[in-house]
């Protein structure tokens, strides 16, 4: 009963956003983001990146104004969902977007299918989430998407025997599986695979099992925010001085964190879509200007999705001149492809999803700041998840 109205409640409310859009010339983002809390880092970089993209490419769009409403989930999706409900309902945004983990996006899939609203998830990388409404379209990247390159490159470079040590929850389920599968495909061997809660974790005690372990090297995925303290108690439990090898999704480097985390961090090879290091001039004016506008902030791979996102939404509403509601924007997100500071960046229209390019990075000093100095890439990568 409490589900019917609530979705009698959605559809009165499409019918009335498609009336006031023809009556106002506003545009509405409405921006989820986790700002306070755990993951209060990912809505910090998101949001100081969608205000860098206004800033620089206007708020009219085809003659409409561009009006960014920011809620703060406190990265519960319960709150997500009542917020985007919220959102739809009573504010009447053209768009959803930001989801700062994946627990989020998946609460509010239902809310952008049934109000015909488009979602672009701008954090959130567990594979499945673009399957969860068609109206998602994503412009972070997806965990098997970033793990396979590195199970690739681990047992060329002396690495065979390898622990895994993920958060658990979707993610990191992803990022355990897909590392797990190419490893073994490729000769090498996960000895033990780790899972740590997704808040509040204590990595100590799963640092000293892998310490007794003694594998080649750790595989960490911990969401952004997280590196610093994993990095902090891998030097402390003694697991560099062992011989044993840190290796992972660039999250665990995350460049929000990375020059704090000090030696232990150089020399931490990683795969990732981004990294303020990457050497394009569109790249090196991206970091200037976010620095510039945020007390010399540097951006990570969260600002860039939302930069992204922004982009997507911009041309969409272009490209549909304001006509046609959610679908017309949403048709005008699939296929865009463009460059974005992390490189070339595609959305397969049939998917919804993001195929980029992947790198292998490794931290280095550089003017005595640590970057994620990237070596190899791995062009026009699709998300290996929906091929399954
Ligand atoms: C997720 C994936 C979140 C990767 C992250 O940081 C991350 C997610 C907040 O899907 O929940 O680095």
């Amino acid at each position: 009963m409490q589900k019917r109205l609530f979705l009698h409640a959605i559809a009165l409310a499409s019918l009335t956003a498609t009336g006031a859009m023809a009556q106002d010339n506003t545009f509405k983002i409405g921006l989820i983001l986790p700002m306070t809390g755990q993951q209060a880092t990912t809505g910090r970089q998101i949001e100081a990146a969608a205000r860098l993209y206004m800033a620089q490419n206007g708020d009219t769009v085809a003659g409409k104004k561009i009006q960014l409403i920011v809620k703060d989930d406190t990265s519960l999706p319960d709150a997500t969902r009542r917020l985007a409900q919220e959102l739809v309902v009573n504010d009447k945004v053209n768009v959803l977007a930001g989801f700062g983990i994946t627990p989020s996006a998946l609460a509010t899939a239902p809310i952008a299918t049934q109000s015909k609203t488009p979602m672009v998830v701008m954090a959130a990388a567990t594979s499945s989430i673009t399957q969860a409404s068609p109206y998602i379209v994503r412009t972070s990247f997806t965990l098997p998407q970033a793990s396979v390159a590195l199970a690739d490159w681990a047992p060329k470079n002396g690495i065979k025997k390898v622990v895994t040590l993920v958060s658990d929850y979707g993610p990191g389920i992803d990022a355990e599986k897909f590392f797990k599968e190419r490893l073994t495909f490729n000769g090498g061997q996960v000895t033990e695979s780790l899972r740590v809660p997704l808040r509040g974790p204590d990595f100590a005690p799963f640092l000293q099992k892998v310490r007794d372990a003694k594998p080649d090297a750790l595989f960490v995925f911990v969401p952004s925010g997280a590196g610093a303290a994993v990095m902090k108690q891998f030097a402390e439990r003694g697991l560099d001085k062992a011989g044993i090898k840190l290796i992972g999704t660039g999250d665990v480097t995350d460049d929000d964190q990375l020059n704090d985390m000090g030696d232990v961090a150089v020399g931490v090879v990683t795969s990732h879509h981004y990294s303020a290091a990457h050497p394009s001039a569109m790249n090196k004016k991206f970091v200037e200007a976010f620095g510039k506008a945020n007390k010399g902030l540097r951006p990570n791979f969260m600002a860039v999705g939302g930069y992204d996102g922004m982009r997507v939404i911009y041309e969409a509403l272009k490209t549909s001149k304001g006509q046609g509601g959610g679908d017309a924007l949403l048709a005008a997100m699939k296929g865009q492809i463009f460059e974005s500071p992390r490189g070339k960046m595609f959305i397969d229209a049939q998917t919804r999803d993001v195929v980029q390019d992947i790198y292998l990075r490794k931290v280095e000093r550089k003017d005595g700041q640590l970057y994620n100095v990237e070596f190899d890439v791995i062009k026009d990568v699709k998300d290996p998840g929906k091929t399954k």
